[in-house]
């Protein structure tokens, strides 16, 4: 007998100090579905980047496809896909992005130390991916105050061919929490993967997300985010951002590949 009471020994969260190599591996292989390491930034320096984000309007992410409105700092390639392909707008958008984030005048830059975090135990590289030889975005502040709907990510499925110039054997979601609201906000990841099935209760209007009835009572996880905290995910398993009262939710986030070549390569 299947049931929500039913534990499936790998669908688990390993908290680290540090991403190990052995961690990133597990997570890989589907030993694990995320990683958190706290404390990956000090609060001062979330802080620093949330007071220096603060004077920035954040755009909205096509309200079309993202309900409720996810508030965003930076560019992200699922705003610009066409037809299984980035979008020659995603390289415009992508130069205002890298000024804004120059213009931010921060004393580090936040993405490389996450990308150096990441790789502090990794045997390869960590690298910001490349599309056609030009090099992608690294990533994006996201402020989901409002939530975000289930969904899986995964680019195999979203883009025609490889999106990056490289074959990707897995892929996660980094997320680093900058400000969290004092209620709700948690992320939620349950044990569930998407089936052709699953398109039936997708949500309507082209939208990313899916009825909660999608997930069945598969076993989930609930990971309440703290602040200067990262969480590595495999965004294959459906997950989903509970709405949050008081604070914002502010987070930075990219996407990251495993190569065939053991180099972790990221976007935004
Ligand atoms: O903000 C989060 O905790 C998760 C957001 C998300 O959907 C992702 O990282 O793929
Ligand atoms: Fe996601």
């Amino acid at each position: 007998m299947i049931s929500a009471a039913t534990h499936d020994p790998f669908f688990t969260t390993v908290t680290s100090s540090a991403f190990h190599r052995d961690a990133i591996a597990d997570l890989a292989a589907g030993r694990t579905a995320a990683i958190r390491v706290p404390d990956l930034l000090p609060a001062h320096e979330c802080a620093e980047i949330m007071r220096a984000l603060s004077e920035r309007a954040f755009d909205t992410y096509d309200t079309d496809r993202i309900q409720p409105a996810v508030m965003r700092c930076g560019v992200g390639v699922s705003d610009h896909r066409a037809d299984g392909r980035i979008a020659p707008s995603y390289w415009t958008a992508l130069l205002a992005s890298r000024r804004m984030w120059q213009d931010l005048d921060l004393p580090f830059d936040p993405f490389e130390r996450c990308r150096t975090a990441l790789g502090a135990h990794w045997p390869h590289p960590v690298l910001v991916g490349r599309s056609g030889g030009r090099e992608m975005g690294p990533g994006v502040a996201r402020e989901p105050n409002g939530g975000f709907q289930i969904h899986f990510d995964d680019a195999i499925r979203e883009f025609t061919g490889n999106l990056l110039d490289a074959n990707l054997i897995a892929q996660f979601a980094f997320n680093l929490y900058l400000s969290v609201p004092d209620r709700g906000g948690e992320t939620v990841i349950w044990r569930h993967r998407w089936h052709p099935d699953d398109e039936r209760l997708r949500l309507p209007h082209a939208s990313y997300g899916y009825a909660e009835s999608v997930v069945g009572d598969a076993e989930a996880l609930l990971i309440r985010p703290v602040v200067g905290e990262a969480l590595l995910l495999d965004p294959r398993n459906f997950h989903a951002v509970r709405p949050g009262q008081g604070a914002r939710r502010v987070a930075l986030g990219f996407s990251v590949g495993m190569a065939d070549s053991g180099e972790l390569l990221v976007w935004g």
